[in-house]
């Protein structure tokens, strides 16, 4: 028998003779465990899932080009942005962060802005959020901060108490508290919102010449938000509606797209600049630091398959190309072990070969095996390296750029406290209706937090930042204003 698209058969590719029906010892059974079929179909259903993603399990994806519009060949020595002009497949990830895979999209979050360009020098990941800074700035409080973001270990409720005692203990975490409890803490749609870097990255020009940069997609749809109470009566009429209405607007022709620009720091500025600029809880004023456009992205592809590519993404801020480096920002040193890690694990050690991973360009290295290995592992090739075989050899000239450091090896704080400042600036910034917002979306989740301590102690931090944020948080609460 020739077997065709039509004809049904088991992962082994042999026909399917019934497959409604069980093997069984007459018509009542009992089933016989020689319906190898059956077994199949039952043992794999059992492992249909890969674990979720720690955090941002929740998300949608598309396919896309990124098409650069101006000349920064002055800064970068990256091939994707060698000439106006030219184009670059993208794959892209929207993401909430606290939420499980089936939670739903309109909650009040920062959102994931995870980019792949698949480069002729391997695929460069911009891994991002909607927001130019984070709650913290040194990776060893992640896992701790995001406790405190998910379920109580007693009730598995979500625990407002917990929220902002631990904001309320990391004041750090202001600037960013500030703007997820503004309007931008809920996006209208993934189409409707900016995307960040957020870290300080490095980008080397052809002569080894080095600048720090920011990343800010800006999206050419616009900014639009939702209140909280639309956000709450979406969440539960439709918890996937901003996947449906991305799927929905590349369906139909309208796809969405983003203007990238960066800031581009000298070197020698980090040293002397107000803010320490690889502290990702502070922004750079565009004032110092213009946006200089750099390129545009578009989304024009939907996923064929959600697992495949959307799920079985993997993204991570390590993935690099020549021309861009990282910057010594704690959090960004982190998270270069964690995303790989968290791939090998939820994915697999092969998780790059996958279709929706695997580079466009040639991969010739020399590791091999490891489960799922199901491309051709290198065949004959030499296997180790160096050798005298003529196998595949490093290229000195793409090397990362090397910086001096200083200092002893120690575990050590910022010596940059100024956590009010910024926060306070963007206070400043809101219109009044957009304050009364963000005052009113603060008073809503702190009223359940179990302790006045914690609240007064919160309080203390908006007041600094600027003393009517403080005052409207108190009067919201019916508690004094701290001395
Ligand atoms: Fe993540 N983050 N993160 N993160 N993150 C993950 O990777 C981590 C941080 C971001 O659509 C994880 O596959 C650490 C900042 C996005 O697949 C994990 C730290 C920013 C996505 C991880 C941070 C992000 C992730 C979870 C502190 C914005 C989704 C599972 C040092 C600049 C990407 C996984 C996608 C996903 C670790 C903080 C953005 C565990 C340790 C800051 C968009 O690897």
């Amino acid at each position: 028998m020739s077997i065709n698209k039509n004809n049904l058969t088991t992962s082994w590719g042999a026909p399917v003779g019934d497959n409604q029906n069980s093997m069984t010892a007459g018509s009542r059974g009992p089933t016989l465990i020689q319906d190898v079929h059956l077994l199949e179909k039952l043992a794999h259903f059992n492992r249909e899932r890969v674990p979720e993603r720690v955090v941002h399990a929740k998300g949608a994806g598309a396919h896309g080009f990124f098409e650069v519009t101006n000349d920064v060949t002055k800064y970068t020595k990256a091939k994707f942005l060698s000439e106006v002009g030219k184009r670059t497949p993208v794959f892209v990830r929207f993401s909430t962060v606290a939420g499980e895979s089936g939670s739903a999209d309109t909650v009040r979050d920062p959102r994931g802005f995870a980019v792949k360009f698949y480069t002729e020098e391997g695929n460069y990941d911009l891994v991002g959020n909607n927001t130019p800074v984070f709650f913290i700035r040194d990776a060893i409080k992640f896992p701790d901060f995001i406790h405190s973001q998910k379920r109580h270990p007693q009730t598995h409720l979500k625990n407002p108490t917990a929220v902002w005692d631990f904001w309320s203990l990391s004041p750090e975490s202001l600037h960013q508290v500030t703007i997820l409890m503004s309007d931008r803490g809920i996006p209208a749609t993934y189409r409707h919102m900016h995307g960040f870097g957020s870290h300080t990255f490095k980008w080397v020009n052809a002569k080894g010449e080095g600048v720090w940069i920011k990343y800010h997609f800006k999206t050419e749809q616009g900014i639009k938000n939702l209140t909280e109470e639309v956000a709450r009566r979406i969440a539960g009429e439709n918890p996937d509606y901003h996947t449906e209405d991305l799927f929905n607007a590349i369906k139909n022709g309208d796809f969405p797209s983003w203007k990238l620009y960066v800031q581009i720091m000298p070197l020698e500025d980090a040293n002397t600049y107000r803010f320490d600029p690889f502290d990702v809880t502070k922004v750079w004023s565009q004032k110092d630091y213009p946006l200089i456009e750099v390129g545009r992205m578009v989304l024009n592809r939907n996923p064929e398959n959600y697992f495949a590519e959307v799920e079985q993404a993997t993204f991570s801020p390590g993935t690099l190309v020549p021309g861009i480096d990282v910057s010594p920002d704690k959090m960004l040193q982190g998270r270069l072990f964690a995303y790989h890690d968290a791939h090998r694990y939820r994915v697999g050690v092969n998780h790059q070969a996958l279709p929706i991973n695997r580079p466009r360009n040639q991969v010739n290295n020399y590791q091999r095996d490891g489960q799922m290995r199901f491309d051709d592992n290198g065949g004959s090739s030499v296997y180790y390296e160096p050798n005298s075989f003529g196998g595949p050899t490093e290229s000195p000239e793409h090397k990362p750029s090397a910086y001096p450091v200083s200092g002893m090896a120690d575990s050590v704080a910022y010596d940059k406290d100024d956590h009010y400042t910024q926060a306070g600036d963007l206070y400043r910034l809101l219109s009044e209706e957009e304050r009364t917002r963000l005052i009113q979306n603060i008073v809503n989740s702190m009223k359940p937090v179990e302790k006045d301590e914690i609240k007064l102690r919160q309080i203390q931090h908006f007041y600094k930042a600027d003393p009517e944020y403080g005052r409207r948080v108190a009067e919201g609460l019916g508690l004094p204003v701290p001395e």
